[in-house]
């Protein structure tokens, strides 16, 4: 038996590629008409803790109808599924929700899968009394194909993707990384996916500009994130969070507003980029879902909806597929 842990790849800058990338992203993502900085890069030490602190937020209700759906279907997805299983989960985090889904899989191997070392920690030592714990630091795709290199003859895989993470992707990307799931996949694994439905506006919108200001922190940390490792110099306090519903695209979108003229330089990346007051840098979207566009978007990644659950307090699904 191998040691828990033994997978383990050393914490590094593999997850987001070296420094030079972060620097070439920022270069390029300034650059364009509508200034944009991809979602991925919210999410150092600091970013985790905060997005950490947005899940125990009132106006978040994701994280815990994510968890309420999971914890009262744990039963029928473990029935749903041929033992033994090892479960693989993406962007895991601290891996609390899945504590429900590894207690009925007695014994199963988890592999969750994030780029934060320390939720990785916390979730490898949270999770041990409940299932054999492998831990990797990688992109999805890439702790997907460590995780499926340890694949055991005549056990079934058991992809999780929840809290609606999905939802950062554009719809074609979203439906793109299905496919490579897949191709990743043996007929009659399992992915179970969690989504954020939609809702009124208003309960939306409050979702992603809190009150207590955690969500304008989280986005704001972007900038302070590339002041402290690409020699930036944004004025954190020259910024205002933004939270917008774009109902064409269905999605949330969270931007950076400028509140004034001003030029900033970012030293690594060779860049000096000016802003107009009331410009926006672009870094988030969190799209939402209609329950019935699920059958579609499964069916065109190779997949066969099995069942769906959904959460009455805040209109969330699990929706779980077979590989076809
Ligand atoms: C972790 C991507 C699911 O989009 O709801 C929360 C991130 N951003 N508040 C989401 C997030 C602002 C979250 N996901």
């Amino acid at each position: 038996m191998p040691v828990s842990g033994s997978l383990k790849i050393r914490p590094g800058s593999e997850v987001d590629g070296p420094p030079r990338e972060f620097a070439l992203d920022v270069c390029a993502g300034l650059s364009k008409t509508q200034k944009e900085l991809h979602s991925k890069y919210l999410y150092d030490e600091l970013g985790s803790a905060l997005f950490q602190a947005i899940t125990h937020l009132p106006e978040y209700g994701v994280t815990r109808a994510d968890a309420r759906v999971l914890e009262a279907h744990a039963g029928d997805v473990a029935r749903a599924i041929s033992q033994p299983v090892s479960v693989i989960e993406l962007g895991s985090g601290t891996g609390e929700k899945t504590w429900h889904i590894l207690r009925e899989m007695a014994g199963a191997r988890y592999f969750p899968i994030d780029v934060s070392a320390d939720a990785l920690a916390r979730c490898e030592h949270d999770l041990a009394e409940v299932a054999e714990v492998y831990p990797l630091q990688q992109l999805y795709l890439d702790g997907m194909a460590s995780a499926v290199a340890h694949r055991r003859s005549h056990e079934t895989l058991l992809v999780l993707f929840l809290g609606s993470t999905i939802g950062n992707f554009e719809r074609p990307c979203a439906l793109e990384f299905l496919r490579d799931l897949r191709r990743c996949l043996e007929h009659g694994d399992k992915l179970l996916l969690g989504v954020d439905l939609i809702k009124e506006r208003d309960r939306m919108l409050a979702a992603y500009d809190d009150p207590t200001g955690v969500t304008a922190a989280f986005n704001l940390n972007l900038l302070g994130r590339i002041n402290r490792e690409l020699g930036g110099h944004f004025e954190l306090r020259n910024f205002e969070h933004q939270a917008r519903w774009n109902d064409t695209e269905r999605r949330i979108e969270m931007h950076l507003r400028s509140r004034r003229d001003q030029t900033v330089s970012v030293d690594a990346a060779d860049v000096s980029v000016s802003f107009r007051a009331d410009e926006t840098i672009w870094t988030e979207s969190s799209h939402k879902f209609r329950l019935a566009e699920m059958f579609g978007l499964a069916a065109q990644a190779g997949f066969a909806v099995e069942a769906q659950w959904v959460d009455r307090e805040w209109p969330f699904a699990e929706s779980l597929w077979t590989a076809l």
